[in-house]
């Protein structure tokens, strides 16, 4: 903790001019339980013990670009570290998020995917070092409709049914799945500088905001997740669907897949890959 103090000073004289611009994950609902989530925009030395949410120094709320996609910081966002308590919930059930910021949600014109993974800690997530998790999708949601709620002709995105929901989203914990501690990988990714990537890795492109979850799985399932990866392989930010120029291509891309592993078997059930 006192590393994390230090740091604090070090941001706090260095980034004061930074825009606070990006919501965080604030809340937190599991089993019917809310937990305070975390705001990196605020006193980060506040950081609370009960939290199932990973600690991040990334004031600003600020986004992992392409060239960072092999970093450590893709897989539980920029300067993120163990929770130090994992939330109970049942297989079947959602882990309710909600981004927030002062008022605010989700800046509208950040439209794009939200995906969902989970990893197994293989015992206490407080503990396990993160470079080890290995994730498998358990949802995701692109491109919804061509309406168009930015009023910016740009269509209507998974990020834009949080704004709608107030910065509320759903992950449906699949059913069946082995009781034990995990990793929840909760990710926004933001198309519109996606139009200036030039290929895999590249500086520019689209923005990913992951923010992870420590759950602890209850009950007497079987499923073990099977073919997970580590997030420093997720993307490369050269994939189709995070190079779409969403300005000059109109609001409508029924053709649009959302980056990644194919969602696991595990989690095919009724509506819990599309959240
Ligand atoms: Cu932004």
């Amino acid at each position: 903790m006192f590393s994390k103090l230090a740091t604090t000073v070090v941001f706090l004289s260095s980034f004061t001019s930074v825009a606070l611009s990006h919501s965080f994950v604030q809340q937190i609902w599991a089993n019917g339980v809310h937990y305070d989530g975390w705001d990196a925009n605020g006193d980060l030395s506040a950081y609370p013990s009960t939290t199932p949410a990973w600690f991040t120094a990334n004031r600003g709320g600020g986004p992992i670009n392409p060239f960072e996609l092999r970093d450590p910081m893709i897989i539980c966002a920029r300067g993120g570290s163990n929770a130090n308590t994992s939330a109970p919930v049942s297989p079947g059930t959602d882990v309710r998020v909600r981004w927030w910021m002062a008022g605010q949600t989700w800046p509208r014109g950040h439209h794009g995917p939200v995906i969902d993974y989970i990893a197994p800690c293989n015992g206490p997530c407080s503990k396990v070092d993160m470079t080890t998790l290995k994730f498998v999708k358990i949802a995701q949601r692109g491109w919804i409709d061509s309406s168009d709620p930015g009023n910016d002709g740009e269509g209507n995105w998974a990020t834009d049914l949080i704004i709608d929901n107030d910065g509320q989203w759903n992950i449906r914990i699949p059913s069946g799945l082995a009781p034990g501690e995990y990793v929840l990988r909760h990710e926004l990714v933001a198309l519109h500088p996606a139009g200036k990537s030039t290929g895999p890795y590249s500086k520019e492109g689209a923005e990913f905001y992951p923010q992870c979850i420590n759950l602890k799985v209850t009950g007497s399932g079987t499923k073990q997740v099977t073919g997970g990866v580590d997030a420093r392989t997720l993307y490369t930010g050269g994939e189709p669907g995070f190079m779409l120029n969403i300005h000059e291509t109109g609001p409508s891309h029924p053709d649009y897949v959302v980056p990644g592993p194919a969602v696991w078997s595990g989690a095919l059930t009724a509506r819990s890959f599309e959240a």
